[in-house]
């Protein structure tokens, strides 16, 4: 179809570039990272979110793709920051099934990151819950636990809208769990997702592992999320994504 194919020859092009937003203490607002976040700077149609081209991720070989462009950029990105006495903290990069599929690729990441000089605790790799229940536990498990094991963070991206959510927290060594946007959007109106934000904050507190709250835009909902103990937050409160080279001046004036 024309967007794939138009999509290939963006990503031999150069038009494809990370973003990044920033993840913020919630108790400071002082900065704990970014997640990397992809966009197309399309000649015609200008900066396209992600979401304007949602389908590309379902063809397993071109996300794989993304992942290894992602990789790369964020990476070279990250030494250009490092070179530079940036204070960025820790940095997430999305992966899909097809990512965590892939031949190889915790062994990829980890030597991505020797090659440039990167601590690997400064990376986050941030998966979905359907990414992991679509494959064989056994296999995933081993990819995350390698990572971990030099200790790259595993992050759960869109907490609580997907699938046996619980039994990944045992069985993966997850860092981090990002709680869903859909549950912070209501959650000052809507008791049942004050609820649940609360819970899932107490659930993952109890296990040792902290919480992200996406999507965050009032001062409201901020403030809600202390209250339920909630430790970082990200959202158009704080900032949306940038392009690498604001990063530096973005990180001095958050701290
Ligand atoms: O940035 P935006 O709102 O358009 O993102 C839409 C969706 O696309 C989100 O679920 C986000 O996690 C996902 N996404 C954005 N960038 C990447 C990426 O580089 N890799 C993967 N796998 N998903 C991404
Ligand atoms: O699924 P994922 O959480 O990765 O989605 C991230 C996407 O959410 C990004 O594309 C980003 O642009 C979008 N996003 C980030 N913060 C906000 C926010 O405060 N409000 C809304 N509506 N979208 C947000
Ligand atoms: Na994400
Ligand atoms: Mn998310």
């Amino acid at each position: 179809n024309t967007l794939t194919v138009r999509f290939r020859q963006a990503l031999r092009d150069g038009e494809l570039v990370p973003h990044y937003q920033p993840v913020v203490n919630l108790s400071h607002f002082t900065i704990r990272g970014y997640e990397a976040l992809l966009r197309w700077n399309h000649p015609q149609e200008g900066l396209l979110t992600a979401a304007d081209f949602a389908e590309v991720f379902d063809i397993p070989e071109l996300a794989v793709a993304i992942g290894r462009y992602m990789l790369d950029a964020v990476t070279r990105d990250m030494r250009a920051w490092l070179d530079a006495g940036i204070d960025f903290g820790c940095v997430a990069v999305n992966v899909t099934a097809a990512d965590l599929k892939s031949e190889g690729f915790a062994e990829r990441v980890l030597d991505t990151l020797a090659t440039r000089g990167i601590p690997p605790n400064r990376l986050i790799i941030e998966a979905t819950e359907n990414s992991l229940v679509e494959q064989d536990n056994v296999a995933v498990a081993k990819v995350l636990d390698t990572l971990d094991a030099e200790g790259v963070y595993i992050a759960l991206d869109d907490f609580g809208t997907g699938h046996s959510s619980l039994v990944h927290l045992r069985q993966f060594n997850i860092a981090t769990l990002k709680i869903d946007r859909s549950f912070v959007r209501d959650m000052t109106t809507d008791r049942e997702d004050a609820a649940i934000v609360h819970g899932v904050t107490m659930l993952a507190r109890s296990l040792g592992i902290a919480t992200v709250a996406e999507g965050i835009e009032t001062e409201e909902q901020a403030q809600m999320l202390v209250e339920s103990g909630c430790s970082y937050g990200q959202g158009y409160l704080f900032g949306r994504p940038i392009a690498a080279d604001q990063v530096g001046y973005f990180s001095a004036h958050r701290r």
